[in-house]
């Protein structure tokens, strides 16, 4: 999950919205700054190590998971369907499903204009055969598909348990959008994570060798470069923990000591032991999946889970 961006990691003109988003974030309670600005280059990069770590299961996990059910996935969703993927890219997902499905067209859509070209052309130099049309959009919303692939039936695709990050409410918000824009005749497949317990769940959010505290720490410090802010990072720290009422590992960073600090010419003021919440990883029992899928408007059709029951990969249709 790679962003290139214009940036050197430098000061640099910030994103409008990203200032909007932490200045609102900070001044409400709960404090919570929303997870996607996480995503900068260094974030980026921190995400893709965090991929990478022992106790971070869910990323190989699902990719053992696709690696086993493409083969037969085309006895379910048949051929010539124009594979349509929220988000661009997954380096290592996206073909798995691109040599197994065959499709006649590949979308993937990407609020990053950037990020977007940056994989469709790695993707065009594995697949050159393969009509790919990246779309720049927020896929939150519903939204209308290039023409190219108006009369094609869609398969969407939304790997990586990325749906985790929402509320149940933004959720079946989300899965209802997808569902109008993908149309008539569609199928979905989507990656959830599962409930398990808080020993295996919290290092995968809390590992040993600290890259998720610095992954977590780097939004204050994009605070620093972007916002023009101060904010001494040794005021804060890492802190992941098991939400079980809510089903979700919750990311906060709390502060260790009393802390005032300035961004745009307003001052927050944060008490030892507040907490800014940065992120929700909501986790899905298999009926709490199928559940959700209906409640979005999709039937599930077929599940793919590993032998331990970690991850779990669902197939449905509109
Ligand atoms: C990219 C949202 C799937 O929730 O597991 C990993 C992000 N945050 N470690 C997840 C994340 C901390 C990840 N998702």
């Amino acid at each position: 999950m790679l962003k290139p961006e214009a940036e050197d990691g430098q000061r640099s003109l910030a994103d409008p919205a990203f200032r909007a988003d932490v200045l609102a974030g900070l001044a409400r309670r709960p404090r919570a700054i929303p997870a996607r600005w996480f995503y900068d280059r260094q974030g980026s990069e921190l995400f893709e190590q965090i991929t990478d770590l022992p106790e971070y299961y869910p990323t190989r996990t699902e990719i053992g998971i696709l690696e086993k059910l493409c083969p037969t996935l085309c006895e379910h969703v048949g051929q010539g369907r124009a594979v349509v993927e929220f988000g661009s890219g997954s380096s290592a997902k996206t073909p798995i499903l691109l040599r197994s499905v065959v499709p006649s067209a590949y979308v993937p859509i990407d609020i990053s204009g950037d990020f977007l070209r940056a994989s469709s052309k790695t993707l065009s130099a594995a697949f050159p055969d393969l009509l790919v049309l990246p779309f720049e959009a927020d896929f939150m919303r519903p939204l209308t598909l290039p023409r190219t692939i108006a009369d094609a039936p869609k398969l969407g695709f939304f790997p990586g348990s990325t749906i985790g990050n929402m509320t149940p409410l933004m959720a079946t918000d989300l899965l209802r959008a997808m569902r109008a824009s993908l149309g008539e005749g569609a199928m979905l497949l989507i990656g959830m994570d599962r409930i398990k317990g808080a020993d295996i769940l919290v290092p995968a959010y809390d590992d040993a060798a600290g890259v998720t505290a610095a992954f977590n720490m780097n939004l204050l410090a994009r605070i620093n470069r972007e916002l023009d802010a101060a904010i001494p990072l040794d005021a804060f720290r890492h802190v992941a923990r098991w939400n079980d009422d809510r089903a979700r590992i919750e990311m906060h960073l709390e502060a260790v000591r009393d802390i005032k600090f300035t961004i745009d010419g307003q001052t927050f003021a944060m008490t030892a032991g507040e907490t800014i919440h940065t992120e929700n990883s909501h986790k899905y029992g298999a009926r709490d999946a199928r559940i959700l899928l209906r409640a979005g408007g999709w039937t599930p059709v077929a599940e793919w889970t590993d032998p331990d029951g970690l991850f779990a990969v669902y197939l449905a249709e509109a």
